[in-house]
C-alpha cells in the first residue's frame, strides 16, 4: 500500500500556489478565480521591481501573484527584469514553495480579426518553454468579442492560427489557451482555464503542486472534490500502512477527525473555517454515518419524515462521543442513537475492517457533499454580504441530510463495502469508485 502525503503535509511544504500573470484583464480574472477582492502587495521592499512583489490576499491565503505590470515588451530593460524573476524561480533545485508554479499569458481578445502576438508575449512563451514552467495562454475579456453584433462562431479562430504560426516560428509547441470572461453569464469558461492550469502543472511541476493548485482555486468545485478523494484519506492509508508511528493506537474517532480537517483544509473557505472544524459540526457528521456500522444495530438514522435533525440530541451525542467510556450505562434509549456506534467508535483501534472502511468512505462522501451545499449557500450569500454563520452551515447540512441523495449515497456505499470478508485495500480502485459515486450523486 502506498504512503502518500496527506493533504496538510502537502501545504506544509507548499502554502501557496505561486502564479504570474502578466498582460490585460488579469486583476479581474485573479479576483474571478480565487474569490478575492482584496488582493494587493504584502511585501513592499524598497527597489523591488514590479513584477517580485508578492500579492496575496487576507479572502485566500493559498495563492501568492505575481503581476508583470509595467513590462512593456518594446522596452528590453523591464522585459529583462521579468525574465529573470523567472528563470531564477523555475530553478529545480529550489524548494517547491519558493518556484513559479504557472504562469498565465492573458491576451485581451481581438475584437475586430487577430493580432499578431507582441513581442513582449512571445518573449514570455519563449521562456515558460525554456524554462519548463506551465504557461497558458489566457484570451480574457472574450464576451467584447461575442457580444459584437454579427458575431459568428469561427471569429475567433484566427487568433488561435496565429498563435500556431507563432509557436511554429518560435519552435515550440502550441501552448494551451482558452476564452474566458468574467462577465456574468459569459464565465463559464472560468472553470476550464482552472482545469487547464492543473493539466499544464501536473505535467510540469508533477508530484503534489496539483493539489496545491487545487486548494487554492474557488472556481472549480470538480476540481476540490478531486483533490479531497485523491488526498483527503491518506491520513487513513498512512495508518494502516504502519507509516506513522505508533499508530496501532489511533482510535477510529481520530482519524475521522483528521480526515475531516483535511478536506477542509482543501476545501479553503476561511470564512467558514472554525465552524466548519468544530466539534458541533464533526458530531453531526459523525451522526450521519452510523447507519454504516454493521455491529451499532442502528437502521438508517432518519428518514425525510422525520424532518430536521434535533440539534439538542446531536449536543448530547457530541458529549457522550467525548466523554463515553465503557463503563456508562446505555444512553441510547434517551437519545435514540446507536450507544454501540458511539461506543464502537471511541474505542475501536483502526485497523482494515469492512466497517472502518465503509464508515470513512461514507463519511468522505457525506462531507463532500455537504460542502457542495454550503458552497451553494455560500455563493447565494456572498451576494447579500455577510459572513459565514452556523445558520447557513445547519441549512447546509440540513439540505443534504433530508435529501434522496444520503441514503442513495449509502446505499452505494454499502455496496462498495460488503459487509463479510476484508476490504479492497487497492486505493486507486477505491478512489475511482468513491469518485464516481460522488459524481453520479451530484448528476
Ligand atoms: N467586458 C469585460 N471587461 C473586462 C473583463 N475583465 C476585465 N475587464 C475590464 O478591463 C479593464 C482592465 O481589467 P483588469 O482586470 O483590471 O486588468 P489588469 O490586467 O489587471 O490591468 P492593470 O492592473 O492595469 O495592468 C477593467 O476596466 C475591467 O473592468 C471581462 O471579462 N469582460
Ligand atoms: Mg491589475
Amino acid at each position: 500500500m502506498s504512503t502518500e502525503a496527506t493533504i496538510s503535509e502537502i501545504l506544509a511544504t507548499c502554502e501557496k500556489f505561486r502564479i504570474v500573470s502578466s498582460g490585460a484583464g488579469k486583476s479581474q480574472l485573479i479576483n474571478h478565480v480565487f474569490q478575492v477582492n482584496d488582493a494587493k502587495v504584502s511585501d513592499d521592499r524598497p527597489g523591488d521591481a514590479e513584477i517580485e512583489k508578492p500579492i496575496t490576499s487576507q479572502q485566500n491565503t493559498r495563492f501568492v501573484l505575481h503581476d508583470s505590470r509595467g513590462f512593456e515588451p518594446a522596452n528590453l530593460e523591464t522585459f529583462n527584469i521579468v525574465r529573470d524573476f523567472i528563470e531564477q524561480k523555475s530553478d529545480r533545485n529550489l524548494e517547491l514553495r519558493d518556484r513559479v508554479h504557472a504562469v498565465w499569458l492573458c491576451i485581451q481578445t481581438p475584437t475586430h480579426g487577430a493580432r499578431v502576438l507582441e513581442t513582449g508575449d512571445e518573449e514570455v512563451l519563449k521562456l515558460a518553454h525554456r524554462c519548463q514552467i506551465p504557461v497558458v495562454v489566457v484570451f480574457t475579456q472574450f464576451d467584447r468579442l461575442v457580444r459584437q453584433p454579427g458575431y459568428k462562431e469561427g471569429d475567433f479562430e484566427a487568433s488561435v492560427q496565429i498563435l500556431q504560426d507563432a509557436a511554429s516560428k518560435l519552435r515550440i509547441p502550441v501552448p494551451r489557451y482558452i476564452t474566458v470572461s468574467v462577465r456574468k453569464k459569459y464565465d463559464k469558461n472560468i472553470p476550464v482555464l482552472v482545469d487547464i492550469t492543473r493539466e499544464v502543472v501536473d505535467e510540469h511541476v508533477k508530484g503534489d503542486a496539483w493539489v496545491i493548485w487545487s486548494v487554492a482555486q474557488r472556481a472549480s468545485v470538480p476540481l476540490k472534490i478531486e483533490a479531497c478523494i485523491a488526498k483527503g484519506m491518506n491520513s487513513y492509508w498512512q495508518a494502516l500502512s504502519g507509516a506513522i508511528p505508533g499508530v496501532g493506537h489511533m482510535l477510529l474517532h481520530q482519524c475521522l477527525a483528521t480526515v475531516h480537517r483535511e478536506i477542509i483544509m482543501c476545501w479553503n473557505f476561511p470564512d467558514a473555517e472554525n465552524l466548519l472544524i468544530d466539534d458541533k459540526f464533526r458530531h453531526l457528521m459523525l451522526y450521519v454515518v452510523q447507519d454504516m456500522h454493521t455491529g451499532s444495530g442502528a437502521a438508517s438514522a432518519h428518514g425525510p419524515e422525520e424532518g430536521k435533525v434535533n440539534l439538542e440530541k446531536i449536543t448530547q451525542f457530541l458529549d457522550l462521543c467525548t466523554a463515553i467510556t465503557p463503563a456508562i450505562a446505555p444512553p441510547a434509549a434517551i437519545l435514540g442513537l446507536a450507544y454501540l456506534f458511539l461506543k464502537w467508535l471511541s474505542s475501536e483501534v483502526l485497523e482494515n475492517t469492512s466497517d472502518v472502511q465503509r464508515v470513512l468512505i461514507a463519511y468522505t462522501v457525506d462531507l463532500i457533499l455537504v460542502l457542495v451545499e454550503l458552497l451553494n449557500f455560500a455563493l447565494l450569500k456572498t451576494s447579500t454580504s455577510g459572513k459565514m454563520t452556523w445558520t447557513e452551515l445547519d441549512e447546509a447540512f440540513q439540505a443534504y441530510y433530508r435529501s434522496p441523495l444520503q441514503p442513495s449515497v449509502h446505499k452505494r456505499v454499502r455496496d462498495l463495502v460488503g459487509q463479510h470478508g476484508r476490504p479492497n485495500l487497492d486505493l486507486v480502485i477505491i478512489r475511482e469508485k468513491i469518485e464516481s459515486i460522488v459524481k453520479e450523486c451530484r448528476s
